[in-house]
């Protein structure tokens, strides 16, 4: 089948790529089921995929990566902004015109004896006025089945798009072509780190992509559009493209609310997006695990959608404790990477809820056995791939075209000291300064750092932000002051990872994590009692409801208390971080933490 389009511009671009390039052929993807199954057949014919039982897994995969490539490479991605000043300290920057020319060198004939597939895309529901369209060139497989899980594909993105939309090109390859009669015989083509490049070019807002076949560096709709090139579009437009989640939550009463959460990576967004919830008569839906992209309605509310069409998350973790609904989205239909292989040809990693059952064939290949490998069976960085309207807590609205307006933005991360379990912002503009400060506490264990030492994740968009971040806190105030603070969102700061001195967690977290969300849904209707303090509105101590929790009443002191020996230290490691990023940081954000110094010595 494939498709068609009269673009003269993206047919050009299309083919000045494929002379680069030099695939046997080009084929223009349709997103049909049957263009789904006929490239999963393909894959499992040619050794790269495993299907998986059918009776146990229907519709299943499961992929090897090779060794190099199992993660975002965050070192090898480029904002190639004409000036450096533009990209920012945060990111790594080189000359346009300088990595055009290494890139190019790269590209010329890497997709020989390969066919080159062109992924039409939207991120977001066909359509919506908060949607946009990329168009993705690769010569990989894998990408085209994963492209069309996470996002919608094919002939009817390319009938939006006309003779003459806009769209973000989106180029790819695995950097890996192939000799006369060469195969890959079963071993996941890609090429080495130092070759892997993951290239943004803000100006054009196009992205060039070389060398990986996984996650983020492959699938160019998440990381590199919806996040990278749309920060820089979002900035232009005067909306926000953010590393959110999105949930609905209902009250026993029937109104439901809808809140966006940023936290950095491994924090369990994907939890939280699909939390049940242990207080009886609450109800939480997903609309969105990763993404979330936010623009003013003509009532002056913030609209948010979920780019993305399906969930690309971390396997290992997630148990029926964790994550039912997460378990449930991945029983069918669904492409897995670096997991183990069970004996009947099911599914199994670290973490997963019970225990291996048997030996097992391991992400690499070899055989394992529970207990006699020092070695995870399960790459950490193991992934699922699944469509997002498989989750049973998928909210009936997920696809509206104009979003769900938000009421209220969590930020967080981990910190086992210092951090309530909850607070509120007293105004946006302090609630910009509480997201510029998002970070997460790092062992001594774990990085070459000091123990208890604050890795500052601003907004978690840190490898995400795609212009100098100073600018885009400086957006974030322009945002505010769109709208009026009885239609913008509240923002809160929640902590599920407060310690006691001893070591042992002083919240028990993942469902109990509604009560936090009660009391955030409360406050969003201008309701549930608050306390002001040094760094903002605190819950009283019976504001938060705890019947049925097994938190004493000393522990529930203890979360939200603030010491101020503590925030004394905290300020000086905000003002480091500022520092980063010089006169860039907005007035408005100095001011805050100026009356924060003083709020914390009165
Ligand atoms: C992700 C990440 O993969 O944030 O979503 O790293
Ligand atoms: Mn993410």
């Amino acid at each position: 089948m494939g498709s068609t389009t009269t673009h003269a511009k993206l047919q050009q671009w299309v083919k000045e790529m494929a002379d680069l390039c030099q695939p046997d052929s080009i084929y223009w993807c349709d997103g049909s089921k049957a263009e789904y199954d006929k490239f999963v057949k393909t894959l499992i014919d040619s050794g790269l995929a495993i299907k998986l039982n059918e009776k146990t897994r229907p519709g299943c995969v499961l992929f090897k990566s090779d060794a190099s490539d199992v993660a975002r490479v965050e070192n090898r991605t480029y904002i190639a902004a004409k000036t450096q000043d533009a990209a920012g300290p945060t990111n790594n920057w080189m000359d346009p015109a300088i990595l055009k020319e290494e890139m190019k060198a790269l590209y010329k004939g890497c997709m020989k004896g390969r066919t080159m597939y062109v992924i039409p895309f939207s991120m977001g529901p066909i359509g919506s006025n908060i949607a946009k369209i990329g168009v993705e060139l690769t010569d990989s497989e894998y990408v085209v089945i994963n492209m069309h899980v996470m996002t919608r594909v094919g002939q009817k993105v390319l009938d939006v798009l006309g003779a003459n939309g806009e769209y973000v090109p989106c180029m790819h390859s695995v950097g890996k072509p192939l000799a006369a009669g060469e195969k890959d015989n079963g071993k996941w083509p890609c090429a080495p780190i130092e070759k892997k490049y993951i290239s943004h070019f803000p100006e054009e807002r196009t992205i060039w992509s070389y060398g990986s076949g996984y996650g983020g560096n492959a699938l160019l709709g998440k990381k590199c559009l919806a996040l990278r090139i749309a920060s820089v579009i979002a900035r232009d437009e005067g909306w926000l493209a953010e590393h959110m989640l999105i949930l609905g939550i209902t009250n026993p009463k029937g109104e439901k609310k809808y809140v966006a959460a940023a936290f950095p990576s491994a924090c369990g967004k994907t939890n939280l997006a699909m939390l049940i919830p242990t207080i009886p008569g609450w109800k939480v839906e997903t609309i969105g695990d990763d993404i979330a992209w936010m623009k003013f309605g003509a009532d002056g509310r913030l609209y948010a959608i979920n780019p993305e069409a399906g969930f690309f998350g971390v396997a290992p973790g997630t148990s029926m404790d964790s994550n039912p609904n997460a378990m449930h989205s991945i029983e069918k239909n669904t492409i897995f990477t670096n997991v183990a292989l069970t004996a009947d040809k099911d599914v199994w990693w670290e973490g997963i809820g019970y225990n291996a059952p048997g030996k097992l064939i391991d992400w690499n290949g070899n055989e394992w056995e529970e207990g006699k490998s020092d070695k995870p069976a399960a790459h950490p960085n193991a992934r699922f791939t699944a469509p997002a309207n498989q989750c049973p807590a998928i909210a009936p609205e997920w696809e509206n075209p104009a979003g769900v307006p938000i009421s209220a933005i969590l930020f967080g991360g981990r910190r086992p000291s210092t951090v309530p379990l909850v607070h509120q912002a007293t105004s946006w503009n302090h609630g910009v300064f509480l997201g510029s400060i998002v970070g997460s506490e790092v062992t001594a264990a774990a990085l070459d750092v000091k123990a208890g030492t604050v890795r500052r994740d601003p907004f978690a968009m840190l490898p995400f932000c795609g212009y100098h971040m100073g600018d885009y806190f400086a957006h974030w105030i322009k945002i505010g002051q769109k709208s009026t603070a009885d239609k913008l969102p509240k923002i809160f700061f929640v902590n599920w990872f407060r310690k006691t001195k001893e070591g042992k967690w002083l919240w028990p977290g993942y469902g109990e994590n509604s009560r936090v969300l009660k009391w955030v849904f409360e406050r969003a209707s201008g309701e549930g009692k608050a306390q002001e303090s040094a760094i903002g509105y605190l819950p009283t101590e019976d504001a938060i409801d705890t019947a049925g929790l097994n938190v004493s009443a000393e522990d529930m002191k203890e979360l939200l208390k603030i010491n101020k020996a503590e925030w004394l230290t905290e300020i000086e490691t905000i003002k480091e971080h500022y520092a980063k990023f010089g006169n860039r940081i907005p007035k408005e954000l100095n001011d805050e933490l100026a009356a924060l110094v003083a709020r914390l010595n009165k």
